[in-house]
């Protein structure tokens, strides 16, 4: 199990919050998943044998957001 941090862009809303939420909740093999608005970050804990941050960071941004640190 790891831990990675996300930087993200482009949330302005609890909506924003829940839909990068779902995002990342989707991914087999992530466990937990933190989202911050006032941090502009989510936290995600994953199974790294089953997904990679740079897959997460695709998926959000294909939903419009932009990761800085993908
Ligand atoms: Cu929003």
């Amino acid at each position: 199990m790891l831990k990675t941090i996300l930087n993200i862009e482009g949330m302005t809303c609890d909506h924003c919050v829940s839909s990068v939420t779902k995002i990342l909740e989707n991914f087999s093999g992530v466990t937990e998943v933190t989202v911050s608005l006032a941090e502009n970050t989510a936290t995600v804990s994953y199974d790294e044998l089953k997904t990679t941050p740079s897959e997460m960071s695709k998926a959000i941004e294909n939903d419009g957001y932009t990761v800085k640190n993908r």
